[in-house]
């Protein structure tokens, strides 16, 4: 497998900037950066000079996770530099020339759990971790990650464990059980069964109570070009991330800037303007994602400005607010009273737009600050889902003694149990049937 190399910081300024590398021999690979240079004591941080091609380029501290015993299983080192960003892009492309492509998105997280030194309940728990919108989201994330005893599938497959033992047993052994236990294994499977029904039905509506929470508050900025969404987006992110120009259709795709507030994330998403007829085909692209991402936003923003005056052009579900931007060039229109009037160039009205926001986001985060162990994702739900129509009609099967089909569906059920968890092996069934019955042998 190759080596990989990620910015694990964001690229702006800041006064450290991380790098992380992972692959099997690595001090080797990147040995003409720091040329006649030992090896780092593992997991020390050791003051090092990074060279390229002989010049010295920075002073960096490395630390040096020798394999296996690091997260991807793999020899990984840590390269924290000064954070300027074409500092940290000089060393990235130094260490590109070192044979060591950029990582995919998730491909560290991949290679650990490749490796075996992560389950997939502790990765998916893992990504929760880093994208949590709210503290709470992040607690439940982080109960599940650090105690994998904690989540709920892990749970449920401990219930499943304990049905699936007894049902073995009262196949497997049925001469090893008396009369009396025969008929007490049997009524001793409904209430395992109901248990588990339980179990899982608590957990799935649990989740669709929160699953809105897993992504942030979402505002979206849409209206004609040039009415000064991007200047607003800036405003109101108090960065210049989108590019402002007095050209109509700058923006062609979406940009997303996140607010972190004191209770959970606002995702402030700016689009290309709308207009009937677009002939550049990237910006109708970057349109038409910005007509699809409407149905998916908690409120949008349509803004309009003295030149581009237009009432929203579609009727949506999504909640709305109609922004007259530009009042310093003109106020708004006396017959269409906007929601908000506002100068993304004087910054009139802006604190006013910007306080409405955050009191939505209050209120949007305010039912849902939940820091119980959740499932983690849309995949678990849908295999928690599925397994629990194969709990149910098992349980059917085993009322009217159809244990052949009973078994049958234990076996998806056990499959789609896998497919949440990962492995179930059949040793932890078998030591189950065998330590926590009584056989008599
Ligand atoms: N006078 C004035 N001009 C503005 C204001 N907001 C934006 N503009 C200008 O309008 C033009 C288009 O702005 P931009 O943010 O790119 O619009 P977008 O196409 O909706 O994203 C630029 O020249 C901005 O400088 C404002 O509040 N007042
Ligand atoms: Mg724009």
């Amino acid at each position: 497998m190759d080596s990989i190399v990620a910015p694990v910081t964001a690229l702006v300024p800041q006064p450290v900037g991380i790098l992380r590398l992972s692959g099997l021999n690595l001090w080797q690979q990147i040995q003409p950066l720091f040329p006649g240079l030992p090896c780092p004591a593992p997991r020390k941080a050791t003051l090092l000079t990074l060279k390229r091609q002989g010049q010295a380029i920075d002073s960096v501290l490395v630390l040096f996770f020798p394999g296996p015993h690091s997260f991807t299983g793999e020899d990984v080192v840590e390269i924290q530099a000064h954070g300027n960003p074409q500092n940290i892009r000089s060393i990235l492309h130094s260490i590109e020339e070192c044979g060591i492509r950029q990582a995919k998105p998730g491909e560290f997280s991949l290679r650990a759990y490749k490796n075996g030194k992560i389950s997939l309940l502790k990765a998916e728990s893992l990504h929760r971790m880093i994208t949590a919108p709210t503290y709470g989201d992040f607690l439940s994330a982080h109960s599940s990650f650090s105690r994998p005893e904690n989540h709920p599938l892990a749970t449920i497959k401990e219930a499943f464990l304990d049905l699936l033992a007894s049902f073995y047993a009262f196949l497997d052994y049925p001469e090893e059980l008396t009369d009396s236990e025969h008929s007490y294994s049997h009524s001793l499977l409904f209430p395992k069964i109901l248990t588990l029904q339980h179990l899982s039905r608590h957990q799935l509506s649990l989740f669709r109570k929160n699953r809105r929470v897993f992504s942030s508050f979402s505002v979206l900025l849409a209206g004609p070009p040039n009415s000064g969404k991007s200047s607003l987006f800036n405003r109101l992110l108090q960065s210049d991330r989108a590019i402002v120009s007095p050209y109509p259709g700058t923006t062609r795709d979406l940009l997303e800037g996140r607010l972190s507030l004191p209770f959970g994330d606002l995702l402030l998403l700016d689009s290309a303007g709308f207009r009937s007829s677009s002939n550049d085909l990237i910006e109708g692209m970057g349109i038409s994602k910005a007509r699809k991402t409407i149905a998916h936003v908690d409120r949008l923003l349509w803004v309009t400005s003295p030149e581009t005056l237009a009432p929203l052009p579609f009727s949506t579900r999504t909640p709305y607010f109609t922004i007259w931007n530009k009042v310093d060039l003109s106020p708004p229109p006396p017959i269409l009273p906007p929601d908000f009037v506002v100068s993304a160039r004087t910054r009139k009205g802006l604190r006013q737009l910007l306080d409405a926001l955050v009191s939505l986001a209050e209120d949007f985060y305010s039912h849902h600050n939940n820091s119980t162990p959740l499932l983690d994702s849309e995949r678990q739900a849908q295999a928690l889902s599925s397994f629990l129509k194969a709990i149910t009609r098992a349980e059917d099967s085993l009322r009217s003694n159809a244990f052949d089909l009973a078994l049958t569906s234990l076996e998806e059920a056990r499959n789609l149990l896998e497919d949440g968890t990962g492995m179930i092996s059949t040793e932890e069934i078998y030591d189950r049937v065998f330590s926590r019955f009584c056989l008599g042998k």
